[in-house]
């Protein structure tokens, strides 16, 4: 059984559509502390829980008896700066909690880091698994101490394992609160009025994944032997562009669309201090890791979901 926390976010009812698909509707219980959809309801088991309270976790951990966890609630870049204490108390106190209920029960963890766990002193281009990791924003460094206290529980009989995410774009959720999320905004502005004012300059080039991607690869990665892992953090990738080159993809769809540049100081600093492209050598030789979508098949799916009338 897998609980999922987060489950309202981006990610959480996507991965619950999988898995679900896969190990069977009652055995994964996606939970979140917001009220769910009728939708939501209607497709599997859902619970409340607030990660910062550990007894409740362990309460559902022992009552449901969850084996897997995918630990999906965190404030994200943009939104953490705004409220630094709000970020800490969910990314680093729920963390706490998730690992200590985890390891208390041996269960399996899947906690997602991301390219915000860099800084400006990591290599910009082709930046490595293991390097230097000087983040400047409270979200990275959450993740910093995310990605470093999962890997000591994993010395002491945790089986911890993270993926270091780039942006995520999908058609069916919106992202909340992050400096990625202007390449899921442009899609629906396009779509409903011609135009998007962008937050990002427009040659600010940053790693993107595809959802189906990103999800995947958490699957796979979550079903590998753990034996057969070198390593319990890897980076993940798919492709990278900048506003502008989106743009240039999708004027094949929209050939009349405008975009204005008007970048917002604190998501653009956010940005700048990321790097521009992942290696993720390492996932792809230890776990197979190889994504399925790069900018214009991304694009291609996006439109004809959002705006299927555009690509007849
Ligand atoms: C953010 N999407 O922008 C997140 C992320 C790739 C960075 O983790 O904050």
């Amino acid at each position: 059984r897998v609980l999922i926390t987060g489950g309202m976010g981006q990610l959480g009812t996507g991965m619950a559509k999988i898995m679900r698909n896969k190990y069977g509707n009652d055995n994964v219980i996606l939970s979140d502390i917001k009220k769910p959809t009728q939708e939501i309801l209607s497709q599997g088991p859902y619970l409340y829980a607030d990660v910062l309270d550990i007894k409740h976790l362990n309460s559902i951990v022992v009552n449901y008896g969850i084996d897997w966890v995918v630990h999906f609630s965190a404030l994200l870049s943009a939104v953490g700066e705004l409220n630094p204490r709000k970020a800490l108390e969910v990314n680093v106190d729920g963390f706490h909690n998730i690992v200590e209920s985890s390891s208390f029960h041996k269960l399996r963890l899947f906690s997602p880091s991301t390219i915000g766990a860099f800084g400006p002193d990591s290599p910009k281009v082709l930046c490595p698994d293991l390097t230097i990791m000087r983040p400047r924003t409270v979200y990275g460094v959450s993740k910093v101490h995310m990605e470093l206290l999962g890997e000591y529980y994993s010395q002491h009989g945790l089986d911890f394992r993270s993926l270091r995410f780039p942006g995520v774009i999908g058609a069916d959720t919106e992202p909340g609160g992050g400096t990625t999320d202007y390449a899921v905004h442009i899609f629906h502005s396009v779509a409903k009025t011609g135009h998007y004012s962008c937050f990002l300059k427009k040659d600010t080039r940053l790693p993107m994944i595809y959802i189906d991607d990103c999800l995947r690869a958490a699957v796979e990665f979550m079903e590998f032997p753990s034996e057969a892992l070198t390593q319990r953090t890897y980076n993940v990738t798919a492709m990278s562009f900048s506003p502008e080159e989106l743009v240039e993809e999708m004027k094949r769809y929209y050939p009349k669309m405008r975009v204005d540049y008007e970048p917002d100081e604190r998501k653009q600093s956010i940005a700048e201090s990321w790097p521009q492209v992942l290696d993720d050598i390492r996932a792809r030789s230890d776990w197979g890791w190889k994504p399925d979508y790069d900018i214009s098949r991304m694009v291609k799916v996006m439109i004809e979901k959002i705006d299927p009338n555009s690509t007849l």
